[in-house]
């Protein structure tokens, strides 16, 4: 018998069981991470701190040995696929909180870009903060942002990029809807990793935001501002 199968979970103290959780989002153990996740849950925490806590914490360790080259792609994808399995049990749970629809959203991941677990996370998050999301999915050439716009006709447009590669693209999206005079019906956020807020001024989005909590709450400010003008 294997070290791993020695280790029983739910008999691991809850920072002990998180360190393990690391490790197996590290290993792309997937039912290893939906167990752990739900023997948090059990012991009554909240689903957004086993969300940031043990699942994004897990992932920002994949990805600096990913960076580092001690991890590769095939590895770094069964990480991803376990903390969907994760991701999947704690969705309905933030979504669960019975808010008001408070407004739209449209959110992909842009042309040349497959990462979408931050795009996952924010959709979550927006969705258990009220909001009605359309995920365009990755990979979305500035037709698939347009036609959703035209279709969907929601209050904001989100946009994902995890490449430095990809997220000048954003910019074409946000020229694009300038260029066919529709840019100020929408309030347009931009996310992912190699963002910052200067980059999301340069290219006219509305606002860069950070984390998904930083998205959910600037939404917010934003669509009560847009309401605020409409009634005033
Ligand atoms: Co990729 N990858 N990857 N990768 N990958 C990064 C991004 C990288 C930083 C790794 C590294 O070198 N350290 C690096 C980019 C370097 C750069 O551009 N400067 C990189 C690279 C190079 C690549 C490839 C080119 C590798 C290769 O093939 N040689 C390739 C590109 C493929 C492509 O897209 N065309 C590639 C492939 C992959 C996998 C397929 C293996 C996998 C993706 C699986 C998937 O998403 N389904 C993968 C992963 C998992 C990563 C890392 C390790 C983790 C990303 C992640 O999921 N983070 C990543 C390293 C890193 O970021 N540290 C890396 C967790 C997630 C919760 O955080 O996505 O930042 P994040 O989202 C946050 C915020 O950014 C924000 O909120 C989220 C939640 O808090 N946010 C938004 C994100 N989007 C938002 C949108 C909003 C608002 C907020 O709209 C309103």
């Amino acid at each position: 018998m294997s070290d791993e199968e020695d280790i029983v979970l739910s008999e691991l103290n809850d920072d002990e069981l998180v360190e393990q959780m690391f490790d197996d989002l590290y290993d792309g153990l997937k039912e290893e991470i939906e167990e752990g996740v739900n023997i948090l849950l059990e012991r009554g925490w909240a689903p957004y701190d086993i969300l940031t806590k043990a699942l994004v914490g897990g992932m920002t360790i994949v990805g600096a040995d990913f960076r580092d080259g001690i991890l590769f792609v095939p590895e770094v994808l069964l990480a991803a696929n376990a903390m969907k399995g994760g991701m999947a049990i704690l969705k309905p749970l933030l979504a669960e909180t019975g808010a008001p629809r408070v407004g739209k959203m449209v959110i992909g991941t842009v042309k040349g870009d497959i990462h979408d677990i931050g795009k996952n996370l924010v959709s979550m998050m927006m969705e258990g903060a009220g909001f009605e999301v359309v995920d365009l999915g990755i990979n979305n050439p500035v037709e698939n942002y347009l036609e959703a716009l035209e279709t969907e006709k929601p209050d904001i447009l989100g946009m994902s990029a995890l490449l430095t590669t990809t997220m000048p693209y954003m910019k074409v999206v946000i020229d694009t809807l300038v260029e066919q005079g529709v840019r100020d019906e929408y309030i347009v956020l931009v996310g992912g990793a190699p963002l910052n807020e200067e980059f999301g001024k340069a290219i006219g989005a509305d606002a860069y935001c950070r984390d998904a909590a930083v998205a959910v709450e600037t939404a917010k400010h934003f669509v009560s501002r847009k309401h605020n003008q409409l009634t005033a």
